[in-house]
């Protein structure tokens, strides 16, 4: 059931003479994400916003939650299921402990880059497993957000060349088996933790080190905490702006294109900015002291590779798919 707001009530309340004809109703759309205000898939959804705004007039109320202050980091695809939330962006992980065959993008060194990332999502690939996510989900994505190359951050400058380097590191991962396996398939000790803690977690030295895209790790800080950033670009990680499959079918036709449009407007402002800072970000790192090195990143995809293709996850992978994957250009 959707929530709606009423301005009848208000104006009655206020003793207004001349009510409106028809009650002006807007439309509730409730957003929750971990993403602090200064990165861009944070910002992204004031563009949603605005574009809404001007595209659909007084149609919609468009609330966004940042920092997870309405749910925590990985409760959101429940909440929607419990018609809590309507908005959200929810990542490969988030999606695959529902949707197995989607796992695959939580692998390792699958993904080359964003420009086939998008190439993959809007083209047929993307076209069959988002008719299982709107299946088993309940929601229906309406683009895919490049959420930035993650890379290896640590407190301390020890060199870390292989994987062999990270035995015993506690590198924090978000809390799921999924994500935890991706952070010991890199070799290290992955530890579960919210992003929310993952800067007290640096600072304090519960945690030895975290892996996120260089723009998060900027937006968050977390170079004020850590010394070194090891390029290991092991997961090109994007995440889905997706709204709950009952909020979007209550929605007219018009609205559903809309919405639909101010989705993709709020991923391509994030995309092309986080890719043009990405590929500004080193030297800022460098000014700030941190050390920053290049591994034998061979060594790591190879390892990786061989560690999910051993796994249960490669066996629920679909037939094909990876070669589909990689075959996209
Ligand atoms: C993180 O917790 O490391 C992560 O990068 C995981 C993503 O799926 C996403 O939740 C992201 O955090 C948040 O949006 C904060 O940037």
């Amino acid at each position: 059931h959707l929530s709606r707001r009423t301005v009848l009530g208000a104006a009655a309340a206020l003793g207004a003479t001349a009510l409106p004809a028809m009650a002006q109703t807007k439309t509730v759309l409730r957003i929750s994400t971990p993403a602090v205000p200064d990165d861009w898939h944070a910002k992204m959804w004031t563009v949603f916003k605005e574009q809404l705004e001007k595209t659909a007039p007084g149609e919609f109320d468009v609330q966004i939650n940042l920092n997870a202050t309405l749910f925590k980091q990985g409760a959101e695809p429940a909440a929607m299921a419990r018609g809590n939330l309507e908005l959200t962006s929810i990542s490969a992980f988030d999606i695959a402990k529902l949707v197995p065959e989607f796992s695959i993008f939580t692998a390792g060194y699958v993904v080359r880059d964003p420009d086939q990332q998008q190439k993959i999502f809007n083209g047929p690939i993307g076209t069959e497993l988002f008719k299982l996510v709107s299946e088993k989900m309940d929601v229906t994505p309406l683009s895919t957000v490049y959420l930035g190359t993650r890379q290896v951050n640590l407190r301390d400058a020890k060199p870390v060349k292989t994987p062999a380097d990270l035995k015993g590191v506690k590198l924090r991962m978000p809390g799921s088996k999924e994500w935890l396996f991706l952070g010991d398939a890199l070799g290290a000790t992955a530890t579960p933790l919210a992003f929310g803690e993952v800067y007290m977690g640096l600072k304090t030295g519960t945690i030895d080190g975290q892996d996120n895209p260089l723009p998060s790790v900027r937006a968050a800080k977390f170079y004020e905490v850590t010394k070194q950033l090891v390029l290991t670009s092991h997961l090109v990680d994007g995440i889905f702006i997706a709204i709950s499959n009952k909020s979007f079918n209550a929605l007219t036709a018009a609205q559903k294109q809309k919405v639909t449009a101010a989705a993709q407007a709020a991923a391509a402002y994030n995309n092309e900015n986080r890719i043009k800072e990405e590929g500004q970000l080193v030297e800022f790192f460098k000014k700030e002291g941190l050390q920053v090195t290049t591994p034998d990143v061979d060594a790591f995809r190879k390892s990786v590779q061989a560690t999910y293709q051993a796994s249960d996850y490669a066996k629920v992978w679909p037939k094909g798919l990876l070669d589909r994957i990689n075959a996209t250009k």
